[in-house]
């Protein structure tokens, strides 16, 4: 079988390059008006989580500088359903409402009226569909990225109670697939690591692990690693560096996270950033975004603080230990600092092996 992956060519990054990445973040933040930003304003939202939790991450969120104007967004954004939209002048939907959520929360601005909570928790309620599952807006299509929405977004609220969570997760384990342990976007649907990890924090947040197969889905899981160290989301498809977000995280919740060969991932890693504009790509050579950038961090954090701490040689050791000091833990299912799940106490289930 013909194996689809990159060559990583020696000439690419292999140190991790924070400050680099502070600048791109801020000098992404600051261009609103650049043609990148204006085609993505439907993403506008969750452009700014990424964004800002990249910069908490790395402890740069000062270099952005733009708080009060991003709470007024947010605000502006809120619908009379209750929902809240990429940008102004779009339809809400909920992974922008998560989003927002997410901001208010690292700005520590949850309970500062800039939205009606309430509204919130009645559109996340009014989405809620017979069988557990979630539209993800007034159009009604149903995903169980939608369900992970719902359900993260009410834990960071404490309000999780409202919703039906029995019906919620029936229909999650309905996206089950036995023979390979994963989770496809529907009932039948082919397994990919983002539904995965969309699933499994449903399950996580709700206490629910115990239902599924470990060993048969952190083992699918591992197999998406390929030789160049990368991951992908899918059999038969290219490695793309947001898979060690979406793969990482599952397997950190599953408690099976030194299943994945370490360094080669590392290496994978460092190569997708830009050694002159700062930022991630999806793969080596490629275009850096913020999302991307995002998601090299947060498999990074993952790597360096939930591995374990037996390494192959002395320079990986001086590495790991060097990034453990200016790169902050991340939470495996809110993929936020993991220090504010603490502060909030939010009642989450991680396996252990
Ligand atoms: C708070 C981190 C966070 C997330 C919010 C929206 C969401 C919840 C998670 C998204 C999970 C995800 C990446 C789902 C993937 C959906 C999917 C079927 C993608 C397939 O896209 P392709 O075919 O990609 O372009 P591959 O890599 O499979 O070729």
């Amino acid at each position: 079988m013909l194996t689809k992956d990159v060559e990583i060519k020696d000439e690419y990054p292999k140190e991790f390059l924070l400050e680099k990445h502070a600048q791109y973040l801020a000098n992404y933040a600051k261009n609103k008006d650049g043609y990148e930003q204006i085609t993505l304003e439907y993403l506008r939202m969750s452009g700014i989580y990424w964004g800002l939790t990249a910069m908490d991450l790395i402890d740069r969120t000062s270099l952005l500088g733009h708080k009060s104007e991003i709470l007024e967004l947010i605000k502006q954004c809120q619908h009379e359903c209750g929902g809240i939209s990429s940008s102004v002048g779009h339809d809400p939907h909920i992974l922008h409402t998560l989003s927002a959520i997410q901001i208010l929360t690292i700005y520590d601005a949850i309970n500062d009226n800039v939205i009606d909570l309430n509204k919130v928790v009645t559109y996340i309620k009014s989405l809620q569909q017979k069988d557990g599952s979630f539209f993800g807006d007034k159009w009604g299509e149903i995903d169980v990225r939608f369900s992970f929405c719902a359900i993260a977004s009410l834990s960071l609220l404490n309000r999780l109670h409202e919703i039906d969570i029995n019906s919620a997760i029936s229909f999650v384990m309905k996206c089950n697939n036995l023979i390979d342990g994963g989770f496809g976007s529907r009932p039948g649907s082919e397994s990919h690591a983002g539904l995965v990890y969309c699933a499994l924090g449903a399950l996580s947040l709700t206490g629910q692990l115990d239902r599924i197969n470990a060993d048969l889905l952190g083992w699918w899981l591992c197999e998406r690693q390929l030789p160049s160290g990368g991951l992908n989301g899918r059999p038969e498809k290219l490695p793309d560096l947001c898979y060690s977000w979406w793969v990482l995280a599952s397997l950190q919740i599953l408690g099976r996270l030194h299943w994945i060969d370490r360094n080669k991932l590392m290496r994978f890693i460092t190569a997708c950033q830009d050694e002159e504009s700062g930022g991630f790509s999806d793969r080596p050579g490629n275009l850096v975004d913020p999302f991307h950038t995002l998601f090299g961090i947060a498999g990074i954090s993952l790597l360096i603080h939930e591995y374990g701490d037996s390494y192959d040689s002395e320079a990986t050791a001086v590495q790991m230990t060097k990034l453990k000091s200016c790169v902050k833990l991340i939470n495996p299912v809110l993929c936020m600092p993991q220090c504010l799940i603490d502060k909030l106490n939010i009642k989450m289930q991680l396996l252990k092996l």
